[in-house]
């Protein structure tokens, strides 16, 4: 029984405003969440709520349904609401947003549900050169949109009010199609291990939010000169902002920007694909039309692409502009200013091992232990090398590369500052006689000799992006 005041709903929803103060319901209580909107990582929308009930919109972003959120939310509690007032908002049950989302392969382990967030376990990661689409990871901030392929229109804004309008069918036959094999990696992949040395907040994605998959369309660069774009235009544009068709309540698409040499440059190899892996785009990936942008940060690669704008400014989505940005291990939330730091764009040098898993048991009759694992580096650089340890980082052997599937032929070696796909590497190494445990390690290399830093404290940060540590795993020996 508390002893907290109860309000109506009508006094509630006197507080819409940070002048006249922020409050809101769930479940029953009222919280007055004024001081806490200033530090809210998902940025201002959460106004949106102001004076009413958080449950619709908790619905659209279900991230807020866990346990740490729900213990922020206790310290803000004002009282309780009538009970007549929450009887009448049960009756206003919204419709699930998320319904006509697709179906999904079990063996992904979900790091949200609404919107769906997953990846494969690492050992499949690492048993094809190419991710087969169902076990690429997958990376919504919102409800998969429907979109009909026959009414699919994509708007290209080169100069202000000059507007290219394209059907799916022009996007596939006025343009040459050219297929690029490129990495993707969200931001946020090995955030896991950033919280084992401080709480950050983001999803908490292990090893596999990274994919490499064989992207089919067509070249920006050529829709962006069949919509003008020139050498007068040139001058004063510097990005190209791409909105998508997934939305949130407010009507607001998710949005980002890449600079405009990247989206013009013959070697940027950036797509407008509308193919993945030789079939029509999944729904999960963006059908019909998705911006495939080769070394550059997932975020950037918009799916469900509705529209193309040139521009002198970047986006000012909440994507580009307050999230997907790295601080110093000594920012926190109460000093953060999203404005001081860069969006990310290249993303840096990466490497993680698939197999044995974190701990694996071996026994000393195998004699040897085969390793196996990713490695990749943003901007077109060339992962040139990849050392494992078994023992913590005190001795290392050189792991060997592919570019293709076990026992095929490797490709051939891409054109400097162009290597946009992922390598797999592979140590066998016999099992050192005395040890009871190995620490398997490893760290990559690429061709501008960009490595990652050793541990994970120095490169902390709060929204826990850009995890690269060398990647550790632990196994046990038994006799
Ligand atoms: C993200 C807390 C209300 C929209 C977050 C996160 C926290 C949080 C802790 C980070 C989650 C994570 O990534 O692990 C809260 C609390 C709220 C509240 C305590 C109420 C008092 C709202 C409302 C909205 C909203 C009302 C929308 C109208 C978002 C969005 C994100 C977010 C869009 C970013 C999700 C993403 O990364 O994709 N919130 N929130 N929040 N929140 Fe809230
Ligand atoms: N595009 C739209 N329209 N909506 C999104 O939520 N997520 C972005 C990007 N493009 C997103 C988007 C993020 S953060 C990542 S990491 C990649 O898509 C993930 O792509 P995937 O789901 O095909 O792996
Ligand atoms: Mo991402």
């Amino acid at each position: 029984p508390s002893a907290l005041p109860i309000f109506s709903q009508e006094e509630v929803t006197k507080h819409r405003s940070l002048k006249d103060g922020v409050w809101v319901t769930y479940r029953g209580s009222v919280y007055d969440i004024t001081e806490f909107v200033a530090i809210h990582p998902g940025g201002d929308k959460i106004l949106l709520a102001a004076g009413g009930a958080l449950e619709p919109f908790w619905a659209l972003y279900a991230v807020h349904n866990q346990e740490h959120i729900l213990k922020i939310l206790s310290e803000y509690k004002v009282g309780e609401l009538s009970a007549e007032d929450l009887k009448k908002q049960q009756t206003l049950k919204s419709s699930d947003p998320y319904s006509s989302d697709p179906e999904r392969h079990p063996v992904l382990h979900i790091n949200s549900l609404k919107p769906f967030n997953a990846e494969a376990p690492p050992e499949i990661l690492s048993d094809s050169y190419i991710t087969p689409s169902a076990f690429f990871f997958k990376r919504n901030h919102l409800p998969v949109p429907q979109v009909d392929p026959a009414s699919y229109r994509l708007h290209v804004e080169v100069l202000p009010g000059r507007v290219l309008t394209l059907s799916l069918e022009e996007l596939k036959t006025r343009f040459p199609k050219h297929t690029v094999t490129a990495t993707l990696q969200c931001a946020g992949n090995r955030r896991s291990e950033m919280n084992k040395v401080k709480q950050v907040k983001g999803l908490n994605w292990g090893i596999a939010a990274i994919s490499n998959a064989t992207w089919g369309g067509a070249k920006l660069r050529d829709v962006l000169l069949a919509a003008g774009y020139e050498p007068e235009v040139a001058q004063w544009a510097r990005h190209v902002q791409f909105e998508g068709l997934d939305r949130d309540v407010t009507g607001t698409t998710y949005g980002a920007s890449i600079p405009i040499n990247k989206a013009v440059s013959e070697q940027g190899d950036v797509l407008l694909a509308y193919e993945m892996n030789c079939e029509e785009l999944p729904a999960d990936h963006g059908f019909p039309v998705r911006v495939v942008v080769p070394g550059t940060v997932g975020a950037r690669n918009v799916k469900w692409l509705g529209k193309i704008t040139v521009s002198a400014e970047e986006s000012s989505s909440h994507w580009q502009q307050n999230d997907y940005k790295g601080f110093s291990p000594g920012t926190d939330w109460d000093t953060v200013d999203f404005k001081s730091a860069p969006a990310i764009q290249e993303l840096p040098i990466q490497s993680a091992i698939t197999t044995p898993a974190d701990g694996a048991v071996i026994y000393r009759s195998a004699e040897q232990v085969t390793v196996n694992g990713y490695a990749w580096s943003g901007g077109g650089r060339e992962v040139v090398r990849v050392d494992v340890s078994l023992d913590g980082g005190k001795t290392w052997q050189v792991a060997q590369l592919r570019s293709s599937d076990k026992g095929q032929p490797d490709k051939p070696s891409p054109q400097p500052g162009q290597a946009w796909a992922w390598k797999l590497w592979e140590v066998t190494a016999p099992l050192p006689p005395e040890a009871q445990e190995l620490e398997i390690v490893c760290k990559a290399v690429d061709n501008s000799y960009n490595m990652q830093p050793d541990t994970v404290a120095p490169i902390w940060n709060l929204r826990g992006v850009l995890s690269n540590a060398w990647h550790r795993v632990k196994v046990e020996i038994r006799e």
